[in-house]
Formats: C-alpha cells, sequence, structure tokens
C-alpha cells in the first residue's frame, strides 16, 4: 500500500503532492504511476494528518482535497483505499470510485460502518488509543497485544452487525497510535496473534518515529529503516504494508518471498 498524502502538514511528506492549498495533480499522478510500477496494489489517499499534535480538518476541506484524486486514481489499475475517519469523507470517496476505507479510528463510527456497509467496500480497521491530538501523551497498557486484539475482536463484531462482509476487512495493531517504543514493538512481534477471525493484517511503520528512536535519523532518513520493519514485519505475520517508498518495500519483500520459497 503506498501512501499519498495530500496535506500541507503530513509528519514525513506534508506539502509534497501540493500547489499551496491546492493538490498538484499532475505531481500526484506521476506518483502514482511510479507507485504501481514499482509494485504497490493499494494507493492509499489522505486528506487529513493524524500525527501526534494533529489538529483535524473540516469535512469540507477534506473533500476538496481528496475527492478529484480519487476520481483520477479509479481510472487506473490499482485498489484505491481512503484514509479517512469521517463518513461524509468516505461516502464521498467510495461514489467517485475508491473501493477500501483506512480509518485510523477503527470504524468506530457507526455511520462509517454503514457507509461501507451500503458500499460492499472493503475496510481496514485500525487500533488508536485516544486521538491524535494527545494519544502520545504517555498511554499505558497492562498487556498491549490483549487489549488491541480486544478491540480488533469487538470492532470486527460490530462490523459483522452493521452487515460488512468479513472478507473484506483488514486489520491494523496503529503502530504509533497511542503507543511506546515497547508496545510498538511487542505488537509488530505478535501480529499473528492479532489475526482475529484469520483476517490479514496490515501495518504502517513507514518513517514513524519508532525508527527515528532506533536509528537516531531524522523522518527524512528512515526509508531504509521502514523497508527492513516491512520485510520483519511481514515475517511476522503481516499480509499488507503501508510505505512512502513503495520500490524499497517491494524490494524488501521480495527477499522475503526467496527466503521462503528457497528454504
Ligand atoms: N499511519 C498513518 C496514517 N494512516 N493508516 C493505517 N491503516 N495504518 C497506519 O499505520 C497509518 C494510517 C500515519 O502516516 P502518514 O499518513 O504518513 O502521516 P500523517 O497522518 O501525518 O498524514
Amino acid at each position: 500500500m503506498g501512501v499519498l498524502n495530500v496535506t500541507p502538514d503530513s509528519f514525513s511528506d506534508g506539502g509534497r503532492l501540493m500547489s499551496g492549498e491546492r493538490v498538484d495533480l499532475e505531481r500526484l499522478l506521476a506518483a502514482a504511476h511510479q507507485m504501481i510500477d514499482e509494485g504497490a496494489a493499494i494507493l492509499d489517499v489522505g486528506g487529513e494528518s493524524t500525527r501526534p499534535g494533529s489538529t483535524p480538518v473540516q469535512v469540507a476541506v477534506e473533500c476538496s482535497r481528496v475527492i478529484p484524486v480519487i476520481e483520477r486514481l479509479s481510472e487506473l489499475d490499482t485498489i484505491v483505499s481512503v484514509d479517512t475517519s469521517k463518513p461524509e469523507v468516505a461516502r464521498l470517496a467510495l461514489e467517485a470510485g475508491c473501493h477500501l476505507v483506512n480509518d485510523v479510528t477503527g470504524l468506530r463510527d457507526p455511520g462509517m460502518r454503514q457507509a461501507v456497509a451500503e458500499a460492499d467496500a472493503a475496510a481496514c480497521i485500525m487500533h488508536m488509543r485516544g486521538e491524535p491530538r494527545s494519544m502520545q501523551n504517555d498511554p499505558v497498557y497492562t498487556d498491549v497485544v490483549a487489549e488491541v486484539r480486544a478491540f480488533l475482536e469487538e470492532s470486527v463484531d460490530a462490523c459483522d452487525e452493521a452487515g460488512i462482509d468479513r472478507q473484506r476487512l483488514l486489520l491494523d495493531p496503529g503502530i504509533g497510535f497511542g503507543k511506546r517504543l515497547e508496545h510498538n514493538l511487542a505488537l509488530l512481534r505478535n501480529l499473528e496473534a492479532l489475526r482475529v477471525a484469520g483476517l490479514p493484517v496490515l501495518v504502517g511503520v513507514s518513517r514513524k518515529s519508532m525508527l527515528g528512536a532506533l536509528t537516531e535519523r531524522p523522518v527524512t532518513d528512515r526509508d531504509a529503516a521502514s523497508a527492513v520493519a516491512a520485510a520483519l514485519a511481514v515475517e511476522h505475520g503481516a499480509s499488507v504494508v503501508r510505505t512512502h517508498d513503495v520500490g524499497l518495500a517491494a524490494d524488501a519483500l521480495k527477499l522475503v518471498t526467496a527466503w521462503h520459497a528457497h528454504g
């Protein structure tokens, strides 16, 4: 899953695909084609940063960023995902040709579950402790793996009740979303334990601060560590990795595949 952020303020690539307040569609399409060529199966379009300390944006602003992009990407031979936690944005994105709703709040809003069910769309349920504004203020868990799994179980049940086809769900531990380094590492080492109902797990660790803490590198220089983390995540049970540098992650995953094919 390649990340296409159309925001001025995302933590690692804010403004890259923008021209002032507007999305630069030419640059965005070039980035999308490059990701597809490098091996992305899914393109994830986000119009609101969820970095620690970020503040929410209005529905109209988020829509003005993501909807024209989704319309264009839906013409390509790829799965299009919208990274949003607002049902209104998700509905319009699905109407515009989006296939998957990637909700960092784990479809907690019943309106979001209804939107996904009505469109018979796919969805990613991510775990987040708290909200972006305050989530890194000393999060505490007794057993982080058990607590995240319990949340995912409840969420899958809620999606069942809303009429969402289970086969269309992905689960995500939410690396860096209300977690300290030791929590992130425990989750990454135990991804198999998070596979509620055998569903596939998605991991987003690309460029995140845990990699900064481990390598002492700035956000602009974490792509090598991100690729290694992607490989480790797949080795420990992830089926999808969300990444800013698709080429590097694809190389890393080719090695994992070869390792197993010839083992
Ligand atoms: N991480 C980010 C955003 N969306 N979605 C899922 N499912 N899993 C993740 O780990 C995840 C996510 C944060 O990364 P990014 O989009 O690069 O930054 P920002 O939120 O600042 O736009």
